[in-house]
């Protein structure tokens, strides 16, 4: 049996907007390769949104209709829900085998029908959540599973939780639409899912959600990404690779592509403006999309061109007129521009703070100035000073020797008068900073012949008039 599988349609993005057919010509091209296998899946994503417009999802259902309307000699000759209320639709069992999962763009709450449900119920295709759906044809059967679309953070446990198991006698494929450890779509994914959670078993295992193709092989598996059929975000990855169909052969095994041609093409250029000026960068960036239009002059549909300026300018460039450049292109290509520029005094005032960051003091080190300031100030006896220094750096048992040693003499309370005479020349003080004055530095002084050696006496003995 050869399966067609392909994933993210994104239907009805950019609708009203310069690229509203993309989705849908895609897609088309979808069907028109897909027309030459038995059976097509989809791993989600089918429609960019949860609760498309009318109008798109009267596109997406012409598609369907077409395919449905193409030949196959296989048919779906089962589907097992988890749920035996959620019968599929007998409709959905004829015609072209189209079985597919909902992905992020389509998930809804709990007792809300998504987009890819409603095909279900039309009869278009077949959706799985948790669920098996047998193909067969000539006597070769294929059960084809499928994890919907969760939120990245239970991925793990709904995993665990419907534990799909291969059937026996059979090729399996299993489909979901998450981020994998190693193939995340979004920074910020936080996938809960490696490769190693996935089930053990299965002949092919496809993954939708990220939009760039890649295959590889665990074990006897073999692991496929197939990637978006449509540019959604441009990203530097995604423009580099192009845009497929696959084909799974479950006699031979082998994994075959094609691309999608009618595809708008996607550029992605870095551009480096260190040093130059608004007018140069604004030059810069023309020149650059006007060679990459040169390059691809039989594009065919104005391509996608997303420059990132980057690098390092003497001084806050505001105005560069780059507007003016998207609008300049605008019959040849849809461009974005994105400005990460950053100038010499940001990254002055950025070193600063590093460095700041790097020298500053730990936040015990700060309490413990803080308290020495206000028990200087309240003139408690001086031990309490070394008292939470020695707290500060965490030593318990010096702190508890201090404490039975304290012996709180009013006479000496005020450690302020007293002090006044003491030693003005002391060049083991600890302290050089600008707020302590000469009389702290017998405690200084005090405190570091602590650390060095054993704690003795208490202020009176420390602090005596000469
Ligand atoms: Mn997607």
């Amino acid at each position: 049996m050869r399966i067609a599988i392909a994933s993210d349609l994104h239907f009805g993005y950019d609708w009203n907007g310069k690229r509203q057919e993309d989705s849908f010509e895609a897609a088309m091209g979808v069907v028109e390769k897909a027309s030459k296998a038995d059976v097509l899946i989809l791993a989600g994503d089918i429609f960019d949104m949860k609760v498309p417009k009318q109008e798109v999802f009267a596109r997406a259902i012409k598609i369907f209709r077409e395919m449905k309307i193409r030949k196959s000699e296989a048919r779906i000759v089962e589907v097992r829900k988890r749920d035996p209320d959620r019968k599929p639709n007998p409709l959905a069992m004829t015609g072209f085998p189209i079985i597919a999962i909902y992905g992020t763009h389509e998930r809804r709450t709990k007792g809300s029908v998504n987009p890819v449900e409603l095909l279900e119920e039309a009869g278009y295709l077949i959706c799985l959540h948790g669920d098996v759906a047998i193909v067969e044809k000539n006597g070769e059967r294929v059960a084809v599973h499928g994890i919907s679309g969760v939120p990245e953070i239970y991925a793990r446990e709904v995993f665990r939780e419907l534990r799909p198991k291969p059937l026996e006698g059979m090729k399996n494929i299993l489909m979901f639409h998450q981020s994998v450890k190693g193939f995340v779509y979004m920074d910020d994914d936080n996938p809960t899912l490696t490769l190693e959670d996935l089930p053990k078993g299965f002949d092919l295992i496809v993954d939708g959600h990220i939009h760039w193709a890649n295959e590889t092989r665990i074990g006897n598996t073999l692991f496929l990404i197939p990637g978006s059929t449509t540019t959604t975000q441009v990203r530097k990855t995604e423009a580099a690779i192009p845009k497929y169909i696959y084909f799974y052969d479950t006699e031979t095994g082998k994994l075959e592509k094609e691309k999608l041609e009618s595809v708008r093409k996607a550029f992605y250029i870095e551009m480096d403006a260190s040093g130059k000026t608004g007018k140069e960068i604004k030059e810069a960036v023309i020149s650059a999309i006007t060679k990459k239009l040169e390059e691809v002059k039989d594009a065919g549909k104005p391509p996608l061109i997303r420059v990132v300026v980057t690098g390092v300018v003497n001084e806050n460039i505001k105005a560069m007129g780059l507007e003016e450049v998207v609008r300049m292109f605008e019959n040849q290509a849809i461009v974005t521009i994105a400005k990460k520029l950053i100038t010499k005094d940001e990254i002055q005032k950025r070193e600063k703070f590093l460095d700041a960051i790097k020298d500053s003091e730990s936040v015990e080190s700060i309490f413990v100035k803080i308290m020495e300031k206000k028990l200087r100030d309240s003139k408690l006896p001086i031990e309490f000073i070394e008292l939470v220094e020695i707290l500060g750096e965490g030593k318990l048992e010096e702190a508890e020797r201090l404490i039975k040693s304290m012996k709180v003499d009013n006479e000496l309370k005020d450690s302020k008068k007293s002090n006044h005479e003491t030693n003005e020349d002391d060049s083991d003080s600890l302290s050089t900073e600008d707020s302590v004055d000469n009389n702290e530095n017998d405690t200084n002084n005090k405190i570091k012949s602590e650390k060095s050696g054993k704690l003795s006496g208490t202020l009176a003995d420390f602090m005596k008039s000469p």
